[in-house]
């Protein structure tokens, strides 16, 4: 950033896809196709902890941990678990009402509070980009997917660039009309949570209790992927207690479900489509493990299996038709240099949106104080204050 607020451009080659039929102007795009990115794994900082929020069983937001779960797995010398993930989904379940679009509300509350102490020094947040990390993942997975599009609606204000998903109209579509074996599915991850988590350090997991989905733990955290700093927040599962780290991420634990797998190609399949998601969403928020609970067709957890975050690519790196980390994070940081470079003018009220299809590339279309607009009036007034407001004089009693 100079003086003028205005963000330089970086020397950094913009990778925009040339247009195949030649014509002289098209509207700029980003092609997905993986063979573009496969160059040496980008930087990618650390993260680290910058703060937390929790949302309670009536998705309340407060300030703290309260509702960090932790890890309490049952003893490696007992009988092999028998968790019946189905139990509760009739009488004891309350789920979120999905029909209500957070977009980055929780996060700019948090935002908001702390923006006084962000560490990296006064200008950090303007060079900035501001997102959950489930939006990250997204970006991590798209050379690889071939069926779910996305939406990502992008304001600058102050400098900082906020990504903020917009469900597809097929998502959208997907989701009003979800099968009722999809919608236990769901339950059943909740469900696994539950009796892997202690409400208390050393406690015992209740199973007795309802499912929630209101209720989240999110982690805020600062990285950075090549040129781009990044502050985003995710949802975390639980900590352990007993992790060799208690410094967060490191002693996070990320929890997943999974169909009990028979026959190599079953694995092999797990491997190049479930692994590469679950590494993605970890890989992030630097979560080091991930602990998958298999269920046969009862939908019963009798095994569970522990996946190191950084050992998931061995699972492909032989395999030709794998994944490979290094595309996904050029892909990540060549999409986020293209959202910068497209998003110029500071207007919170203005929305760049970047959509895209399988098989097609990175399109944007612009919107002004739309549908789309998605920076709250009450984020924008009151970090407007900060810059209309003179810095208060020191007192000589201070
Ligand atoms: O991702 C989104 N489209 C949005 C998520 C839009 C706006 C808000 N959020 C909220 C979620 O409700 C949740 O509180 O952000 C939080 C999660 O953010 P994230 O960590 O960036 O999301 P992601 O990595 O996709 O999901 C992490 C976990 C999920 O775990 P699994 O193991 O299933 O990946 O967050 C939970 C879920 O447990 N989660 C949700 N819970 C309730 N409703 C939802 C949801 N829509 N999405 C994710
Ligand atoms: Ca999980």
């Amino acid at each position: 950033m100079d003086s003028t607020g205005t963000r330089k451009r970086s020397a950094e080659k913009i990778e925009v896809a040339e247009p195949q039929n030649k014509l002289p102007c098209s509207a700029p795009s980003l092609s997905t196709e993986p063979a573009l990115y496969s160059g040496s794994f980008p930087f990618y900082r650390r993260p680290s902890e910058l703060g937390c929020f929790s949302l309670d069983d009536k998705r309340q937001y407060y300030g703290d941990a309260r509702a960090l779960r932790y890890y309490s797995p049952p003893p490696t010398n007992g009988p092999s678990p028998n968790f019946d993930l189905r139990d509760g989904y009739t009488d004891r379940y309350q789920p979120r009402d999905e029909e209500i679009q957070e977009r980055l509300d929780h996060l700019l509350r948090w935002l908001l509070e702390h923006r006084g102490q962000l560490e990296g020094g006064p200008g950090w947040l303007a060079g900035a980009i501001v997102t959950w990390r489930g939006h990250l993942t997204k970006l991590l997975t798209t050379p690889y997917e071939r069926q779910e599009g996305w939406q990502l609606a992008a304001s600058r204000f102050q400098g900082t660039l906020y990504l903020s998903e917009v469900e597809t109209a097929a998502a959208r579509a997907q989701r009003l009309a979800r099968p009722p074996l999809l919608r236990e599915l769901m339950y059943m991850g909740y469900k696994f949570e539950q009796y892997m988590c202690a409400d208390k350090p050393g406690g015992s997991p209740d199973p007795s209790g309802e499912v929630n989905t209101n209720v989240a733990f999110c982690s805020v955290l600062r990285s950075r992927l090549g040129n781009h700093p990044l502050l985003f927040s995710g949802e975390v599962d639980c900590t352990d207690p007993q992790a060799s780290s208690t410094q967060p991420p490191t002693c996070y634990v990320e929890l997943k479900t999974s169909k009990e797998m028979h026959s190599p190609g079953q694995w092999r399949s797990f491997y190049r489509h479930k692994l590469l998601k679950w590494w993605a969403q970890s890989f992030l928020l630097g979560v080091p493990n991930v602990v998958a609970g298999f269920r046969n067709p009862e939908g019963f957890v009798c095994s569970f299996k522990t996946f190191p975050t950084m050992e998931m690519f061995e699972h492909v790196r032989n395999d030709r038709d794998g994944w490979n980390p290094s595309v996904c994070m050029n892909f990540c940081a060549a999409f986020l240099t293209f959202a910068q470079s497209t998003v110029i003018q500071d207007d919170p009220r203005l929305v760049h949106l970047f959509s895209w299809e399988p098989g097609h590339p990175v399109t944007v279309s612009v919107h002004q104080d739309g549908p789309y607009t998605f920076l709250p009036t009450w984020y924008v007034e009151a970090m407007a204050q900060d810059l209309s407001s003179p810095p208060k004089t020191p007192s000589p009693k201070d």
